[in-house]
């Protein structure tokens, strides 16, 4: 990793030739890959890394992204399948839909990373939302606030890009957290942060993988002589999962099917959030007692146990954690109303699920928590509008069902 500047004036003309103050008039020149870094630390990134586009692995990532969506494995997340004019996939290449982008500022911020884990022992009747989804601010009052990263980050992006305009002048730029046609980990490795996991995540060597991502694209080319020096970049960072396989061993539902490679369709992340409507039996059986994403192969990733030992804690004022979603109860859950779940989650990524998929996550988790105290609920909820809802629940009390029968060696009522 490439050390910060100490000072984020305009550089020196030296990296892009010319008289005193030239970059300024000329910022064609190239950016300096520290200077950016800095601007970018102070926009409030835990870290960040420039990479000059087209990268050098682009033609192997843009291979790996459509044999990904060829293969089937997006499922129903079919923004991930836009074509563009020439047929090919939208964001297999960052120059297809952005023709003009000379590099891309990958940017990164920390989350909670702290205990307790998804896959430590918990209360019987505890869900578990994953930690990205933990996030939260303070208003003007001091309050307590839900946030969401994809709001925060791209606040701070947008900062940085009229801070870069002000030194430099115009240029063209987009700047994404997550929702844009751009595949942010392949990036984020070619800018050096870190490497991709057997998990598919990505890790960044001293702040492990609880990380998210932001990217800026501009028009800007990296200073030269910097860009030369790719793909052997100071911060280029070796695969170290080694002969580890943690994260594969411990998924689930078996989505990490190969080392780095994930079948969607199988991630609790994705069925507890993009899925909508009945989730196989097979497959809910699996899902234990997560209602809202999953961290189980970032949990027992020894990277970041190391990051948790040796890193210092995210300072992220604006990506807090609110202590009532960790371990969160399920009947507490269960008992909001529609009205009291959007209060709750007003401004969080967990309205994402919304409300009906959220209830469905959530009968999951009841049954798979073997706790006959649920029956009552997941009766109500059986005969419920909700499809997706409707079939859960009746799942689950089937399953407590199983478990009294098999306790007992005789049928009975749960309720
Ligand atoms: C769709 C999506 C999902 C889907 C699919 C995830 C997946 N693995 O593809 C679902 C809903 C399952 C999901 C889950 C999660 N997501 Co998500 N997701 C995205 C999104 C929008 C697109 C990802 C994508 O294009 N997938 C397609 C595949 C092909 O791309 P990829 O996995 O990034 O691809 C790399 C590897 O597969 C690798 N690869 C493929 N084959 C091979 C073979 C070999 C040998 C090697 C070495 C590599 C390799 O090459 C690709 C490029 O490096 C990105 C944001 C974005 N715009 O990029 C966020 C993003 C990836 N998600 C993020 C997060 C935080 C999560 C969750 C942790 C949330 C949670 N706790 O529930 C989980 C993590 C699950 C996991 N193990 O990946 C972060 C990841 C941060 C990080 N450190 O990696 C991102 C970047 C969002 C952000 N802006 O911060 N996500
Ligand atoms: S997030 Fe959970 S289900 Fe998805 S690959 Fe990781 S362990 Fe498996
Ligand atoms: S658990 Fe092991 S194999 Fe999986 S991402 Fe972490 S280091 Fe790599």
């Amino acid at each position: 990793m490439t050390q910060a500047a100490q000072s984020t004036r305009t550089p020196e003309p030296d990296q892009g030739g010319g008289e005193p103050g030239e970059l300024c008039r000329e910022p064609l020149r190239g950016l300096p890959r520290d200077w950016v870094r800095s601007l970018a630390l102070e926009a409030g990134f835990a870290e960040a890394g420039l990479v000059a586009l087209p990268h050098a692995e682009h033609a192997r990532d843009a291979a790996r992204f459509e044999e990904w969506v060829e293969a089937g494995r997006a499922g129903t997340m079919h923004y991930l399948e836009r074509r563009a004019e020439n047929g090919g996939l939208l964001r297999a290449r960052v120059g297809t839909p952005f023709p003009w982008a000379r590099s891309a500022l990958v940017c990164l911020a920390l989350y909670d990373r702290t205990e307790p884990l998804s896959t430590m022992a918990a209360a019987p009747d505890a869900g578990w939302i994953a930690r990205y989804a933990w996030t939260s601010g303070r208003d003007e009052q001091g309050r307590q606030r839900s946030s969401d990263y994809h709001k925060v980050l791209l606040k701070r992006l947008k900062a940085l890009d009229r801070r870069l305009r002000g030194e430099l002048g115009e240029f063209e730029s987009r700047a994404y957290v997550d929702t844009g046609p751009v595949v942010e980990r392949a990036l984020a490795t070619a800018a050096g942060l870190g490497w991709t996991g057997k998990n598919t995540c990505l890790i960044h060597p001293k702040m492990g993988s609880f990380v998210f991502l932001a990217v800026l694209l501009t028009s800007l080319p990296v200073a030269e002589r910097e860009a030369l020096s790719a793909p052997a970049l100071p911060g280029w960072v070796p695969d170290r999962c080694g002969a580890c396989r943690r994260c594969i061993d411990a998924c689930p539902t078996g989505a990490l099917f190969a080392p780095y490679q994930m079948d969607a369709r199988r991630c609790i992340s994705y069925l507890t959030i993009e899925h909508k409507g009945p989730i196989a039996g097979e497959l809910m059986e699996e899902m234990g007692r997560q209602v809202f994403g999953c961290d189980i192969c970032q949990d027992v990733c020894p990277w970041n146990g190391k990051a948790l030992r040796e890193a210092a804690p995210p300072a992220d004022k604006e990506l807090e954690t609110r202590a009532e979603l960790v371990n969160p109860a399920l009947e507490w859950l269960a008992a909001m109303d529609e009205a009291e779940f959007e209060k709750r989650f007003n401004g969080s990524p967990v309205r994402r699920a919304g409300f009906a998929g959220l209830r469905r996550n959530i009968a999951v988790a009841m049954g798979n928590s073997g706790s006959s105290k649920f029956a009552a609920q997941l009766e109500a909820w059986g005969a419920d509008a909700d499809e997706g809802l409707r079939a859960a629940a009746r799942w689950a009390l089937g399953k407590l069902h199983g478990a009294r029968l098999h306790l007992s060696g005789r049928p009975g009522s749960l309720s």
